[in-house]
C-alpha cells in the first residue's frame, strides 16, 4: 500500500527550510528513522517517519520551505506487522544502556519530533552520559550549528563540530565540512597530537574577580585568529622604511584637503604602496584553493584594513584601490572607520579582501607579529614611526622611521620573497614618486 508520509505538528516551526534530506527512493526504513532536518532562527530538528516501508518517491528537497501537512515523500507499507523492538522506543533505550550512551545518537522519542539539540524535552536526559569518544568540548559541540545528523555523523567519527567552520548557508556546519575536516586532520600527520586541556580554575579563591562576557565579535575574532594561527605556517619579516619625505608630504596634504573635511592619513598612502607591492609580487594577492594543490591568481585589488572598535577587531574592505586615487582612499578609510566604530558595517563590507593591513601605528610599539587573515597569505603590520639617527653620506642624520611587520603563508611565500616584498614596499615607501612607476 502506497502511503503519503506527511508533516507532523511541528508547533511554532511552520514554513521551515529543509536543510538536509536524510533519505532516497528506494531506501528501505524503519518507524522512527529520520526523513529530513528542518531549520527555524531558533533550532534543528528531524522529522523521524510514523511508518517503515520502502521509499517510493521523494516530494521535497533541500531549501524547501514546509509547514504542517505538507508531504514529504511516499512510502511503500506492508501489512506485516512492525519489528517490535524498532516500534518501542523503551526498548531501544534499555538495549543501549548495555553500552555508553552517545547523547546525539540515543535519543529516541515517541513525539513527531526528535529535536537532539534538545535532550530535556523528551525527558530521558539522566540517562545520558558522555560518549566515550568525548574527548571533545560538549559545550562547545552543543552551540555549533550544525543539525542533529551532521552531528552524530560528525560523533561517529570522533570529530568535535565546535572545531570546524560551517560553509553552509549562515555558517552551518555540513556534513561535507565533517569530512574535510577529517580529511585534512588525517593528512596533516596531527592524528596523535592532542593538546593538554587549560585546567579550569575558581580564580575567586585567589581575590576578588568579575565576569565580562565576551561581544559576538570577539568570539567571532577569537575563532577566526585561532583558527588561521594553527592552520598558517607563519612566518614574519620585519623591515623598516624611511618616510622623512612621505610625511612632509602628507603633512602639507593633509593641511590643503583640511577645509574639506578628509584626513590624509599615513595608512592611505600604506595602503596605495601596498597594491603597488602586489602587482610586483602577484603571489601575494592570492589563496590557496581547496585541493590545496593550486593558488589563484586575483587580478582585483582589495584591501582589508583592521579597525578597532568598542565591540572589538572588525576588518572593512576597500575595494579596487588600484582604481582609486590616494584622496578617494582616505576619504573612503575614514569612513569606513566611522562606520566600523559605529557597529554600522555590512557582512559585505568585511568580504573578498585580497591582503590585509593593521595599523597600529597611532598607539605605539615597534613590532608585532599579525595573523594572516586566511584565504589571504599575508598581512602587513604597521607600527609606530619614530624619528632615529641614520648614517648617511658619512654622518648621522634624523629621519622618521617606519617600523613594518609582514607576517606570510609559508605554503604559500618563501622567505626569499617575503623579504623582497618588504623591501620593495620600504623602497616606494622612502621615494614615493616610485608609486608612479
Ligand atoms: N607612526 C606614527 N604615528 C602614526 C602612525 C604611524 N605609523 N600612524 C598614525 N599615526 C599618528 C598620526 O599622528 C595620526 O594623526 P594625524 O594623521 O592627524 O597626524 C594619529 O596617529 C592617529 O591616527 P589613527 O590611528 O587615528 O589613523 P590611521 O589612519 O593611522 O588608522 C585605523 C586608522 C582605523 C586603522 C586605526 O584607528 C585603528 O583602528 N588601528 C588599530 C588597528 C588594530 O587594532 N590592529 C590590530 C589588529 S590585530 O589585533
Amino acid at each position: 500500500m502506497l502511503k503519503e508520509i506527511q508533516v507532523p505538528d511541528i508547533g511554532d516551526f511552520s514554513n521551515v527550510e529543509i536543510i538536509e534530506v536524510l533519505v532516497r527512493p528506494g531506501d528501505a526504513i524503519q518507524q522512527e528513522d529520520s526523513l529530513i532536518t528542518v531549520e527555524s532562527d531558533k533550532a534543528s530538528m528531524e522529522i523521524p517517519s510514523p511508518e517503515s516501508g520502502l521509499i517510493r518517491d521523494m516530494k521535497v528537497k533541500i531549501g524547501d520551505k514546509i509547514s504542517q501537512g505538507d508531504i514529504i515523500l511516499s512510502l511503500e507499507v506492508s501489512d506485516a506487522p512492525a519489528q517490535p523492538e524498532i516500534n518501542k522506543p523503551e526498548t531501544k533505550i534499555a538495549a543501549e544502556t548495555a553500552a555508553p550512551i552517545d547523547p546525539e545518537t540515543a535519543i529516541v522519542t515517541p513525539t513527531p519530533l526528535v529535536d537532539r539539540d534538545q535532550p530535556a524535552a523528551n525527558g530521558k536526559t539522566s540517562e545520558l552520559r558522555p560518549s566515550p569518544t568525548a574527548h571533545m568540548d560538549e559545550e562547545r559541540f552543543k552551540k555549533a550549528h550544525a543539525s542533529p545528523a551532521v552531528r552524530r555523523f560528525a560523533r561517529e567519527l570522533g570529530a568535535d563540530v565546535g572545531l570546524i567552520s560551517g560553509t553552509g548557508p549562515k555558517g552551518r556546519i555540513l556534513k561535507q565540512d565533517v569530512q574535510d575536516y577529517v580529511k585534512r586532520t588525517l593528512t596533516s600527520g596531527a592524528t596523535g597530537f592532542a593538546v593538554a586541556e587549560v585546567p579550569e580554575e575558581d580564580f575567586g579563591k585567589y581575590g576578588r574577580i568579575e565576569i565580562q562576557a565576551l561581544t559576538r565579535i570577539n568570539k567571532h575574532t577569537g575563532r577566526n585568529t585561532h583558527r588561521n594561527w594553527v592552520r598558517v605556517p607563519h612566518v614574519t619579516q620585519y623591515d623598516e622604511a624611511d618616510i622623512t619625505e612621505l610625511e612632509a608630504f602628507r603633512k602639507s596634504l593633509k593641511e590643503e584637503y583640511k577645509d574639506k573635511g578628509i584626513r590624509i592619513t599615513m595608512l592611505s598612502f600604506l595602503i596605495k604602496a601596498v597594491v603597488s607591492a602586489l602587482k610586483e609580487f602577484p603571489r601575494f594577492n592570492a589563496s590557496l584553493d581547496a585541493t590545496q594543490d593550486n593558488l589563484i591568481v586575483k587580478h582585483y585589488y582589495h584591501i582589508g584594513v583592521a579597525v578597532d572598535t568598542p565591540e572589538g577587531l572588525v576588518v572593512p574592505v576597500i575595494r579596487d584601490v588600484d582604481r582609486k586615487t590616494l584622496v578617494e582612499v582616505a576619504t573612503e578609510l575614514s569612513e569606513v572607520s566611522h562606520r566600523a566604530r559605529a557597529s554600522k558595517l555590512w557582512p559585505a563590507d568585511m568580504k573578498g579582501g585580497c591582503f590585509s593591513i593593521s595599523s597600529l601605528g597611532g598607539i605605539g610599539g615597534t613590532a608585532f607579529t599579525p595573523i594572516v587573515n586566511l584565504p589571504e597569505v599575508a598581512v602587513l603590520g604597521v607600527s609606530r614611526a619614530t624619528m632615529r639617527p641614520v648614517f648617511q653620506n658619512g654622518t648621522f642624520v634624523p629621519r622618521l622611521i617606519l617600523p613594518l611587520s609582514l607576517s606570510y603563508d609559508h605554503r604559500v611565500i618563501d622567505g626569499a620573497a617575503g623579504a623582497r616584498f618588504t623591501a620593495y614596499l620600504s623602497a616606494l615607501l622612502s621615494d614615493t614618486r616610485r608609486m608612479l612607476l
